[in-house]
């Protein structure tokens, strides 16, 4: 291996990391991004270039954290009590700046020397990239753990991959989703810490070989493998001003030096060449799929790639602070799997265990149910992982072995408790048998972990009934509920900072850290005075999101309207389309003078569509076909707005929840599991309209039903409804919808497009349209009325949003992270010491 591994012989003393505390005050942060902008970086009064001035700062902060880093890994080493990792194939960060100066409690301090300097902070904090490593939910939902985890002082580390690309930018052209890549490490990223010396060898491919040796025991060797190396990149985490800095250790695949040696002895050089390239591909993009998998062998290298690296670093580093004595590592290590994408560490953590540390089966089956925890994000069957036995046989043979033994036993144990049941045996197989067999990940996480998690109450109950069925009728204790949460101090204190004076000045401060407090909010809405300052800031927000608008979308939105919005992916569940057809029905109105007592709206949708999902391209092109029509059309003026943003993403919601009155959380019933975008906007004020799906339940339990707009049917009566659902009848027994439905298959908003709705258009009318669109339009249409008739009570309206940001207390990631430490990693806080 390279020469970084090797004993440095010329080893510093300690004194070399005795340095005086860096200075957090104005003066001497200014003194340091002076140096590092004309010293390191080498730029002069000539360097117009924005970046470097951020560059310059991202250092500057990145050393204050340097040394707190530092401390918490030794206190986490000293204190030698128990620790968690983070399993996930996606961490959608965001931007770290602004997140280090509000955690460090420096934002005041270099905004002041910077300024001093003659610059603004916000504008440089603006040519931050957006590290875009991440789809959805999921992602988003990993990086707001970690930061709870961090502020609770938590020992808890994250691991996923250092994708070369992330997640697409999308453009907006002629109406159409347009991919282009993001090269997001382009100019460097000073976030991020290469750690070569910790580079792991990951097999790939290959046979496997078996001797009996001395005492009897089968040893089996995984031989002939094609391996990559693992070098980890870290990226520090801080904690909310409690001096705990975290690590999130992302992996980036590299070639071997002795890749190909055979081909290279015999002169193919640029085919050896060839190969190290096919190993640096495993982390070069990031699967742009929300919810259907897509079976592609890359995908399954990633997720075995980072299932090893990351257990293998977990080994390693037991075995330094322990030894190869592994009694009492179930006791101090758990994996939490971020859905099943990691669920390969069931069988690789065996593998490991025994293969490379000798120990018996039994042993490394009680480390290893006892250390994995599962946590489910979808019901959706098209998103349930499963990977043919065929391409598990090719890549990881060693892998696909241990799964078989782990099915055997599994299926022995259901045969004792079911006699003779062989129907259930087959149900709950690991292995689903067909023409192409194919490997159940998600029951191999069932079976491999201590416990199972949905993400909302009503999430978790769908999954113990259906899917998850057979398995909680064998283990009903693995299986809980830990309903989502968001960090407020991305969604609340760094994104709302008109928002967070006025909760300061109330409240006090402690908020921040302790959510529950905004409950302290609730009777100031009775406060004229009060209402009137958050009006005020809401309005600010408004200016300030409408700016953005209209410097994107060249849609001006005037701040009296109701801002209604929808940012998420685009997904037929998530229905989109419905938000469509009630924008359709309002320009009905408008154009049929039915305007009376009219509240002005703009709506503003936003998201990605995964770069094969058809009908959600369709849905993208539609949206913006309409806002044409709408924004376009004369009699529209003051009373309706119609916008898609582009490339919606962490950075975006930043600027849109804050500005944001009306929250659409419009899924089908039973479809969504969570849903956290619906927390970030009621923690800033705005008011839901939604599904009894997900996470909105609780939202409505929280807030009050009065404080709440919901409509639609229930999970149960979606379920019901099947057999029976007639959406045509529905249409024409409706008028608005009547006049919806004519309007769009009129083509008035495809005049030169013949035809390319059409799909769209029916699936409106289709009996088995499973997201049962027709059947919840007359509801919405009517929560629809009744939001915007609050709205125009200006005072009742603000009423409602001072008590939405109140109750969100229960929102908080910091409440999720507590759950998860209480009943399922069971980590005692380490506060770093010195
Ligand atoms: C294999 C392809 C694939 C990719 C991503 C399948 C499934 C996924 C995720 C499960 C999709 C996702 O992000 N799910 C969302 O997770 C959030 C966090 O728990 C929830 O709030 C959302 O409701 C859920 O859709």
């Amino acid at each position: 291996m390279s020469s970084l591994t090797n004993p440095i012989k010329n080893q510093p003393n300690d004194s070399v990391f005795d340095l005086p505390p860096l200075s957090m005050e104005p003066e001497g942060l200014a003194n340091d991004f002076k140096r590092y902008y004309a010293h390191t970086f080498g730029r002069d009064r000539d360097c117009h270039s924005a970046y470097y001035p951020y560059k310059a700062l991202a250092i500057t902060l990145r050393d204050r954290l340097m040394e707190r880093w530092k401390v918490t890994r030794q206190s986490y080493d000293e204190a030698g009590s128990k620790r968690a990792y983070y399993l996930s194939l996606e961490f959608l960060m965001g931007r770290a700046l602004s997140n280090a100066m509000l955690n460090l409690e420096v934002d005041g301090a270099v905004e002041k020397g910077l300024y001093n300097l003659g610059l603004e902070l916000e504008e440089i904090a603006s040519n931050e990239p957006d590290p875009g490593l991440g789809n959805g939910g999921l992602g988003r939902l990993a990086a707001c753990f970690l930061d709870s985890c961090a502020s609770l002082q938590l020992p808890v580390r994250g691991y996923g991959l250092r994708y070369e690309y992330g997640m697409f930018r999308q453009l907006v052209e002629n109406g159409e989703q347009v991919e282009e890549p993001d090269h997001w490490l382009r100019d460097g990223n000073p976030w991020e810490l290469e750690r070569p010396e910790f580079t792991q060898r990951i097999q790939f491919g290959g046979r496997t070989e078996s001797y009996t040796d001395q005492k009897g025991r089968t040893i089996v060797q995984w031989v002939d493998s094609h391996d990559v190396l693992a070098v980890p990149y870290d990226i520090p985490v801080p904690g909310y001003r409690n001096n705990t800095v975290n690590t999130l250790r992302l992996w980036k695949a590299a070639a071997t030096d002795d890749f190909d040696l055979d081909e290279f002895n015999a002169g193919s050089y640029p085919e050896s060449v060839a190969q190290k390239n096919a190993a640096e591909h495993i982390t070069m993009v990031l699967y742009p799929n929300d919810a259907s998998e897509n079976g592609k062998e890359l995908r399954l290298r990633q997720q075995f790639f980072l299932a090893s690296a990351s257990i293998k670093d977990v080994l390693r580093d037991w075995i330094r602070l322990h030894g190869a004595d592994f009694s009492r590592f179930a006791e101090l290590n758990c994996f939490q799997l971020n859905d099943t994408h990691p669920a390969v560490s069931v069988a690789e953590l065996m593998r490991q265990l025994m293969d490379e540390h000798g120990l018996e089966w039994g042993e490394a089956w009680n480390i290893t149910r006892h250390t994995m925890a599962y946590t489910n994000h979808t019901l959706l069957p098209e998103a349930l992982e499963r990977w043919p036995v065929r391409l598990f046989r090719q890549l990881l043979p060693r892998v696909l072995e241990i799964i078989f033994e782990i099915n055997a036993r599994f299926l022995a144990e259901v045969a004792l408790r079911w006699p003779g049941d062989i129907d259930r045996q087959r149900r709950m197989s690991l292995i689903e048998e067909g023409y192409d067999p194919q490997v159940r990940m998600a029951y191999l996480a069932i079976v491999g972990s201590y416990s199972v998690n949905g993400v909302a109450a009503l999430h978790s109950e769908l999954l113990i009934e259906g899917l998850f069925r057979d398995f909680h009728d064998l283990w009903p204790a693995k299986f809980n509920n830990k309903t989502n949460g968001v960090t407020p101090r991305r969604w609340l204190a760094q994104c709302n900072p008109g928002l967070r004076t006025l909760l300061d000045e109330t409240i006090g401060t402690d908020w921040v850290r302790d959510l529950d407090q905004l409950a302290r909010l609730v009777p100031h809405a009775e406060d004229a005075a009060f209402r009137e300052r958050w009006h005020q800031i809401k309005q600010d927000n408004k200016a300030q999101l409408a700016e953005h608008v209209a410097e994107i979308c060249g849609v001006n939105f005037p701040l009296d309207a109701i801002f209604d919005v929808q940012v998420k992916r685009i997904h037929e569940y998530k229905r989109q389309l419905l938000n469509v057809l009630h924008v359709i029905h309002l320009y009905n109105r408008i154009k049929r003078g039915d305007t009376a007592n009219w509240a002005p709206r703009c709506v503003l949708i936003g998201g990605k569509a995964a770069p094969g999902y058809v009908m959600a391209k369709q849905i993208i092109r539609l949206v913006n076909n309409v806002a044409r029509v709408v924004n376009m059309d004369p009699s529209t003026e003051g009373l309706l707005r119609v916008a898609f943003v582009p490339d919606y993403r962490v950075s975006l919601m930043e600027v849109i929840a804050p500005g944001t009155d009306l929250s659409e959380q419009i899924s089908t019933a039973g479809k969504e599991a969570s849903g956290t975008g619906n927390m970030k906007f009621m923690m800033n004020g705005a008011i839901t309209i939604g599904t009894l799906d997900g996470a909105n339940i609780e939202i409505r339990d929280q807030v009050g039903e009065e404080n709440f707009f919901l409509f639609g049917l229930t999970a149960a009566g979606v379920e019901s409804r099947r057999h029976h659902y007639d959406p045509n009848g529905i249409i024409a027994g409706d008028p608005a919808l009547m006049d919806v439905m004519n309007l769009l298959e009129s083509g008035h908003f495809n005049q030169f497009e013949g035809g390319v709705f059409d799909q769209v258009i029916l699936s409106v009318r289709n009996p088995h349209d499973p997201w049962m669109t027709a059947a919840d339009f007359r509801g919405y249409i009517e929560a629809q009325e009744q939001a915007a008739a609050a709205y125009r009570d200006r005072e009742r309206w603000v009423r409602m949003s001072i008590l939405n940001a109140a109750r969100s207390g229960h929102f908080s990631s910091d409440r999720t992270i507590g759950e998860y430490n209480r009943d399922i990693w069971r980590l005692t806080p380490v506060a770093p010491g010195r």
